[in-house]
């Protein structure tokens, strides 16, 4: 008796570390990448990672939460699809002392309530796409808004900070703003309907991300105008899909926002576990693409 050995007895450094990601869903081929840069990285690490997908449903996220926390995983990471509601939950997984980690979208929580936000400043983004816009549009015309998912973080900034942008240019104007929900099928059905109802007035077309431009651009196709000439576009994210748009000519530019967070997420989750502090925002850097060059950089894009 006594040499049994139990888990309990091992040291911690030889443990598994165990992180509960409750991801949104695979709306778009950003998220896509974001999932599998996730799990090639925990494999790759040996991290035992409990991946959830809610299927867009904020409701779901939040029993992934409490899945977690029942199963007394080390680290909690999410992707929150919308910005409010998750006050109760991330109390609980503090009350279980859970590290919470925000990954590519942002909560509207006390701060105590989660250690450090991995991703973009989406706000930047729209000021970038901003700027780029009025260069295409030589500053002035009217701009149609594909909004990403209501309540996001991601829609909420990428909104505030185009429109801190445009202030600079008045003669530029966003005429019409709806939620295409960050996909392809929602942003086409959107424009579809902005061109039917004032097709002949649109010069320009803003989208929270490719996806979703890739959609109007079909649309627009379809209504008989040359997307990227007749209406530009600008969106955010940089997948290959919209380098194939911008490629082919259909699209303008796309503000990079880079969906690779694997490797930065299992770091800061590595270092909590072993109760070392993280940075409040982890942030990549990015960049911004033009048609242009766009055939020249495909071939070298990760996502
Ligand atoms: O831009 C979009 C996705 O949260 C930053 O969500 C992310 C956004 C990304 O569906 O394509």
């Amino acid at each position: 008796c006594g040499s049994q050995p139990s888990a309990t007895n091992q040291p911690a450094k030889d443990k598994k570390l165990v992180v509960g990601f409750a991801q949104i869903g695979a709306e778009s081929e950003w998220r896509t990448a974001e999932t599998n840069s996730i799990k090639e990285t925990a494999e790759k690490l040996g991290v035992d990672l409990k991946f959830s997908d809610a299927q867009q449903k904020q409701e779901n996220q939040i029993k992934a939460i409490r899945s977690f926390i029942a199963q007394k995983v080390d680290v909690i990471a999410l992707a929150p699809v919308v910005e409010s509601g998750w006050e109760t939950v991330f109390k609980e997984a503090k009350d279980a002392k859970i590290p919470i980690i925000l990954v590519d979208r942002g909560a509207k929580v006390d701060e105590s309530l989660y250690t450090t936000f991995i991703g973009s400043d989406f706000i930047q983004e729209g000021k970038n796409a901003a700027a780029e816009m009025a260069k295409l549009l030589n500053n002035k015309g009217n701009i149609v808004e594909l909004q990403g998912t209501v309540g996001a973080s991601a829609a909420n900034d990428r909104k505030k900070g185009f429109e801190e942008g445009l202030q600079a240019f008045p003669d530029m104007k966003i005429i019409k703003s709806q939620s295409g929900d960050f996909t392809r099928a929602k942003g086409k059905e959107v424009m579809e309907a902005f061109l039917k109802s004032d097709g002949k007035n649109i010069q320009a077309v803003y989208a929270h991300n490719d996806d979703m431009a890739i959609g109007a651009i079909q649309a627009i196709e379809e209504y008989g105008l040359k997307p990227g000439v007749d209406i530009k576009v600008v969106s955010i994210d940089g997948v290959k899909g919209i380098f194939e748009a911008m490629a082919a000519g259909k699209a303008n530019v796309t503000v990079e926002c880079n969906p690779l967070l694997g490797p930065q997420l299992f770091d800061a989750a590595k270092k909590l576990a072993a109760g070392e502090k993280v940075e409040r925002w982890i942030k990549t850097e990015e960049g911004i693409f033009r048609a242009d060059t766009a055939k020249e950089v495909l071939p070298t894009r990760k996502y």
